[in-house]
């Protein structure tokens, strides 16, 4: 969004506020805030002009404009209602420089899942993809990944939806017919030997989505499903501020995520791609290896499919 909008926007957040007294306060003539204040209109705030000014009465239910007011986290929010896959485009931005951006979209018509799976993505979901910068090493870089399961799963719980990880990255609901995936997240990067050059962490929520919407073979799950349409705008904040939160304090994040995990104390198999692990699930170390006791002792695993097996 143009600055002198959004800095529009920010002031009528807060307070009632007279033309004159905006076009002071930003530097820009009457003219211009005139100029500004029907353009918000026209993306759909709410803005009605009475005798103590401009007063910011309703905001749209979903948009980049939208998301950035209110929110309490550093992120400018670039939204498509549709685009084949937010990580595509986070990646561009992340090439061209960029730090702190967050790419939402309602719809992706070429949404990817990890090792080049398709990810379904239609209309009334949270497609999302954090374009960061962090001066961490590459080995660090799955904490991010970490943060931003606990991030999602948070949300959801105040979406009402009772939500669990999965190692490493599934955000999962436990329904009476199993284990449904509530959502994904497929974290790319680019770095050097010492230090992440860019990290591009999308995530991927069944916000407010059908059920006969999503892949028949996918055991998912959504919002709607599960506890009724989410006010999307709030659960993206919500869901921004939280992985800000964990980012600025990683140390925190193993923590946060043993706390919100299924898989811990459960018979997992993983399926590595070499070979498949099977045992119980004891611990996660950090930057989010999988410690699994298995008959023949306990194996370390770094990357994989896990699925949670019934007790033996
Ligand atoms: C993931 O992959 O779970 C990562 C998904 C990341 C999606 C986000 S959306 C924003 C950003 N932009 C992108 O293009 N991608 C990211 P994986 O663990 O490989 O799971 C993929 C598998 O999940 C598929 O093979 C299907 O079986 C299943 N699946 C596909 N769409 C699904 C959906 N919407 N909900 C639940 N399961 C789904």
């Amino acid at each position: 969004m143009n600055e002198t909008r959004r800095a529009v926007l920010s002031a009528l957040e807060t307070d009632t506020v007279s033309g004159p007294a905006l076009a002071e306060r930003l530097d820009v003539s009457r003219a211009a805030v005139w100029k500004h204040v029907e353009a918000l209109r026209a993306d759909g705030f709410a803005i009605e002009s009475g005798d103590e000014g401009y007063e910011l009465t309703g905001v749209p239910e979903f948009g980049g404009a939208a998301i950035e007011v209110g929110l309490d986290a550093p992120f400018a929010v670039e939204y498509h209602d549709a685009i084949p896959s937010t990580n595509d485009r986070a990646r561009e931005l992340a090439t061209a420089g960029r730090a702190d951006v967050a790419v939402v979209a309602d719809e992706q018509t070429g949404g990817r899942g990890r090792l080049d799976r398709e990810w379904s993505s239609p209309s009334g979901g949270v497609w999302l993809s954090l374009v960061l910068r962090p001066d961490v090493p590459p080995a660090s870089a799955p904490t991010f990944t970490l943060a931003a399961a606990v991030a999602t799963t948070r949300a959801a719980r105040e979406a009402g939806v009772d939500a669990h990880i999965k190692w490493p990255n599934d955000v999962l609901v436990e329904t009476p017919d199993g284990e449904r995936k509530l959502a994904g997240i497929l974290t790319e990067m680019e770095g050097e030997a010492d230090r992440v050059s860019w990290l591009v962490v999308g995530i991927g929520v069944n916000a407010n989505v059908a059920p006969d919407d999503l892949p028949a073979d996918a055991a998912g799950t959504s919002i709607r499903e599960v506890a009724g349409d989410v006010d999307r705008r709030v659960f993206t904040q919500r869901l921004l501020e939280e992985f800000d939160a964990l980012r600025s304090d990683l140390d925190g994040v193993l923590p946060a995520w043993r706390e919100h995990a299924a898989t811990l104390g459960q018979r997992v198999r993983v399926e590595t791609g070499e070979k498949a692990v099977v045992g119980e699930a004891v611990d996660v170390t950090g930057p989010g290896t999988l410690v699994v006791e298995t008959e023949s002792g306990r194996q370390s695993v770094t990357a994989g499919d896990c699925e949670h097996l019934r007790p033996e």
